[in-house]
């Protein structure tokens, strides 16, 4: 039995639901949001238009700029008196984008971050140890709302603090962690640093996410602290953490919690929607958000869809585990070069930690590449050797070689305590 049974509802009952609330959501953005008359007026798309989630590509759609534009309150549907919680996602230029809600949109955010620990197995007997970071940021309060909703206990440690963080796993006996793939990995590290062996940890699920990660970091993670890592995603603009998640039985893809948040698939150059099953960007619509309703929102993260019923049978449409965004693109002397090819090839070979930075910059007209990573704290043999089966491998897979590629010792790459990873610096 899931927590909620829309989560096995058939998909014609989803459907109709969905048309509903499309259609609803749809003009009361067009009723409260200036923003959203004005361009559905400059679409020349009225809100009776939209009957049904077949008409949802006549909406023009929402992006981050417009967030930055209508800063602060520009997409608030409501009154201020009836926002009762404000968060903000800062990205590396120009103004957070402020996102707000409302007692209801509280109670939904609560309902589906439960229903999404509960799908990673997380039960209200177990004891959740929080280290998403608190404050403006939505993993913290997310992930502590739905763990309280869920009836577990939670330990709200919030990021950083990594030694008290331990002793509370170990004293506390937490069941289940909840943190960036990066930290658990640096957790691990620490562990061992003060002769603790991460495997001896009460852990038994990690929840991880707010960052992309390969399936062999996963991997990396999973042994590491002998755990089940479970992927978890969601970003601000549209609730924050919850929008969709792995379950335990299957671990093949997050179910999206579509009653909620109804997702599209879209070429990220031409903005038209993918054939049914094809990768691309995806583009999300909030189906019953109040003050912050969203209409098909430009995610700028790169995955695609599965409708195929899963074992545990939960009907919620399946996405891909998202390794990158559609502006994560570099391009090195003219050739494209994904970070997450350069990560798959890095943790495909045991002897590499999983621990790597890029470094791009411009020298006269002509762009370098550095790539610095870090061999295994077990490999023994000579990192010269290392280095010249890592550039070999990165042949097969970019067009473009490194200028520099540096195998260093394990530990002399920075890690990152507190928020999200950062892997690219790129100067140019
Ligand atoms: O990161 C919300 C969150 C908190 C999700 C805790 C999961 C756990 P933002 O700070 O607004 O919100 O960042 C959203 O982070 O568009 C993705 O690019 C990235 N992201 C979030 N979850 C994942 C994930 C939170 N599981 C942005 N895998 C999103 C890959 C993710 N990338």
């Amino acid at each position: 039995m899931p927590y909620n049974e829309v989560e096995t509802a058939s998909r014609d009952d989803l459907r109709a639901l969905q048309d509903e609330r499309l259609a609803d959501v749809v003009e009361y953005a067009y009723e409260n949001v200036e923003f959203y008359r004005d361009a559905l007026d400059e679409a020349g798309v009225s809100p009776a238009d939209v009957e049904s989630v077949e008409d949802i590509s006549k909406l023009p759609f929402t992006t981050k700029e417009d967030f930055r534009a209508e800063y602060p309150d520009g997409l608030f549907a409501v009154d201020h008196a009836d926002v009762k919680r404000i968060h903000a996602s800062s990205g590396t230029t120009g103004k957070p984008k402020i996102v707000a809600y409302s007692e209801d949109d509280l109670g939904v955010w609560r309902e589906v971050m439960a229903r999404s620990l509960y799908a990673a197995g997380i039960r209200a007997d177990d004891v959740v140890q929080n280290a998403y970071g608190y404050g403006l940021f939505t993993g913290g309060l997310g992930f502590h709302d739905g763990a309280e909703e869920l009836g577990a206990c939670v330990i709200p440690t919030g990021g950083g603090n990594t030694s008290r963080q331990l002793d509370m796993l170990q004293d506390l006996e937490s069941d289940v962690l909840s943190c960036t793939p990066s930290y658990c990995l640096y957790l691990a590290e620490v562990a061992e640093e003060r002769g603790i062996d991460p495997t001896d940890l009460p852990l038994s699920t990690v929840v991880i996410g707010a960052e992309p990660f390969t399936d062999p970091m996963r991997k990396e993670i999973e042994e590491a602290l002998d755990v089940t890592a479970v992927d978890v995603y969601g970003l601000s603009e549209i609730i924050g953490p919850g929008v969709s998640i792995e379950c335990e039985h299957a671990q093949e893809g997050l179910h999206v919690w579509e009653d909620h948040f109804y997702p599209e698939v879209v070429d990220p150059e031409t903005g038209e929607p993918v054939e049914e099953g094809e990768r691309g960007e995806l583009v999300l619509t909030t189906l019953t958000k109040q003050a912050l309703p969203v209409l098909r929102y430009r995610t700028g993260d790169m995955t695609r869809l599965d409708y195929e019923k899963c074992e545990c049978g939960r009907t919620a449409v399946r996405m891909d585990n998202v390794t990158g965004r559609a502006d994560d693109l570099l391009i090195v002397r003219g050739v494209n070069v994904y970070p997450s090819q350069i990560e798959e090839v890095m943790l495909d070979l045991d002897a590499v930690a999983p621990h790597y930075r890029i470094d791009l910059r411009r020298e006269g007209n002509l762009d370098q590449m550095e790539i610095t990573v870090e061999y295994h704290e077990d490999f023994e043999d000579s990192p010269a050797e290392l280095r010249d089966r890592i550039e070999a491998r990165l042949d097969e897979i970019l067009d473009v070689s490194p200028d520099d590629l540096s195998v260093v010792e394990p530990g002399d790459l920075e890690r990152t305590e507190v928020g999200k990873v950062k892997r690219v610096f790129d100067h140019r």
